[in-house]
């Protein structure tokens, strides 16, 4: 039995590129290596590697639901959970400062998003370079992305390139305007922005859902020739 949908949302059976509308047309340079930084506030700014490679491998199925209300159900991720790679390979390495509490992540295409650090701590949350059983493509997210099922996609940097510590958060820029990013942005209780309600923000963003998929599939066929 399929849990329900969260409030708000709706299924769709094919899996879409998708992103802000500037995004479309930005494609990762590098993507049969996988190169993170650490930066921000650490005492050692640090590049991971191969080293990911000495992490666990884990495997999850999870739904993924993105802010403009499509949900996509039952991906079956695999990858490395985001406190091992926190534990054992960004905090020995990186030394990050004790207060930092805020992580920024960066995608080659210089997208980004942000997330507190207590909210990437859950077991479902990964660094994931494979789904459904094949190595991630350019549409999702190639050579690594982020999952974190919990929050809507729009905390699901794609293409990561850098992670960020942050003790202070006017440190960054989002990718978005401020009303389209909650600090937390849960699924679960509709944090879809911040300031504008969850359920008015549906109704915002639904006529955009089409035309936005079209034109990352556009931009894909154009660019890339898929
Ligand atoms: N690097 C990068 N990551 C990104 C985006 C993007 O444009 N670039 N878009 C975000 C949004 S709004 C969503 S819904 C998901 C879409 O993931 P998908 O393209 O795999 O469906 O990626 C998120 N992560
Ligand atoms: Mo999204």
């Amino acid at each position: 039995m399929q849990k329900p949908l969260p409030p708000g949302q709706y299924d769709v059976h094919e899996f879409p590129r998708f992103g802000l509308p500037r995004f479309a047309h930005r494609f990762p340079k590098q993507v049969d290596r996988i190169e993170l930084q650490i930066l921000g506030d650490v005492e050692k700014p640090a590049i991971a590697s191969a080293e990911l490679e000495t992490l666990s491998r884990v495997e999850q199925v999870s739904d993924f639901h993105c802010v403009t209300t499509w949900s996509c159900r039952s991906l079956r991720w695999s990858g490395y959970l985001f406190s091992d790679f926190l534990e054992r390979i960004a905090v020995p390495r990186a030394r990050p400062v004790d207060d930092a509490w805020l992580i920024l992540f960066c995608g080659q295409d210089g997208y980004r998003a942000s997330l507190p650090l207590e909210d990437l701590l859950h077991g479902d949350v990964l660094l994931a370079d494979r789904l459904n059983g094949l190595p991630l493509t350019l549409e999702h997210g190639a050579p690594i992305r982020l999952i974190a099922p919990a929050h809507y996609g729009y905390k699901n940097v794609k293409h990561l390139s850098r992670i960020e510590f942050h003790r202070n958060e006017r440190t960054y820029r989002p990718a978005a305007y401020r009303f389209m990013d909650h600090p937390r942005a849960r699924v679960s209780f509709e944090e879809r922005g911040g300031g504008i309600p969850g359920p008015v923000l549906r109704y915002l963003y639904r006529p955009f859902v089409r035309p936005t998929i079209s034109r990352f599939r556009k931009a894909m066929r154009k660019d890339i020739g898929h």
